[in-house]
């Protein structure tokens, strides 16, 4: 059981982001890495990006390899060990100081990393991407990103780097022109914003540990120089009545399972276009 009295709610609430050691067992991470290794395999079967519903496998086709899995969001609707995990109650318990025990959740993605391939992250807030922005009420204090490491997670992986205190900044000035994903994090863009890249700290995990960090924490991460695939799995909760977008996750601190339709999140299309297809 991970240690909820570990101060992570004022390491949270300070510095705008904290870690929660040992939430998951090596046994269980063993579980849930196969699990998304599965569905890794069909990432690459795709070959191409591919939607169905809120389900999204972005792929970068490769005519010299095995496609490159990038990210897949929402792979809880067909995957059930990851649908186990996002509604594991240690996940409300963790976040109940914060945001309460009525969650929905917006996020349900995992990362990968190939030794030695791309996979940066430029400096970002999640803020920029939570929208409809009116869909989203008191967001800094309604939502909280967390990330399970399924691999370990430093900086010689291409772990995430924070800029601690920055999430009392509301919205800074970082480029919203570009892709976050596949664009190097540059120091200058956070001088542009006015932080200090002297104050950037890295993302220090085990397998088993969850980070959780603000929605307006200012972060990014570079490329996976280790010889691992670096797997990261993140969920993203907001208080159910700040929101009006989003699957439902804890009601009253119990599990919500997915109803018969899945819900507005991200994907404008849902209802026009749900059914399975190449983007
Ligand atoms: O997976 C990573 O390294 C970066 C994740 C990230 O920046 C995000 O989810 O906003």
């Amino acid at each position: 059981m991970p240690d909820l009295s570990s101060g992570y709610v004022a390491d949270y609430e300070r510095d705008g982001y904290a870690v929660v050691r040992n939430v998951f067992s090596p046994e269980e991470i063993a579980a849930i890495g196969a699990a998304i290794d599965q569905v890794h395999e069909e990432g690459v079967a795709h070959g191409r990006s591919f939607r169905h519903g809120n389900l999204f496998y972005k792929i970068e086709p490769n005519e010299a390899g095995p496609a490159v899995v990038r990210m897949v969001q929402w792979l809880s609707y067909h995957q059930p060990v990851l649908n186990a995990v996002r509604l594991d109650r240690r996940f409300v318990d963790i976040l109940s100081p914060l945001i309460g025990r009525d969650l929905k959740q917006i996020i349900n993605q995992v990362h990968w990393k190939e030794p030695g391939g791309k996979g940066d992250f430029a400096w970002h807030q999640d803020s920029r991407f939570r929208l409809p922005e009116a869909a989203y009420r008191n967001l800094g204090t309604s939502y909280v990103q967390t990330g399970l490491a399924i691999d370990p997670h430093n900086p010689g992986s291409g772990g995430m780097r924070f800029v601690p205190d920055s999430h009392r900044r509301g919205t800074l000035n970082l480029d919203t022109s570009v892709e976050v994903l596949g664009t190097a994090m540059d120091d200058a863009a956070l001088v542009e914003a006015g932080l200090s890249p002297e104050k950037v700290v890295d993302l220090v995990l085990e397998p088993g540990d969850v980070a959780l960090w603000n929605p307006y924490l200012v972060h990014a991460s570079g490329v996976n120089g280790a010889v691992h695939r670096r797997r990261l799995y993140i969920n993203g909760y907001v208080r159910a009545d700040d929101c009006d977008r989003g699957e439902w996750a804890f009601r009253d601190g119990e599990p919500v399972p997915f109803g018969a339709e899945p819900a507005l999140v991200h994907y404008e299309q849902l209802r026009q276009r749900g059914e399975p297809h190449y983007v």
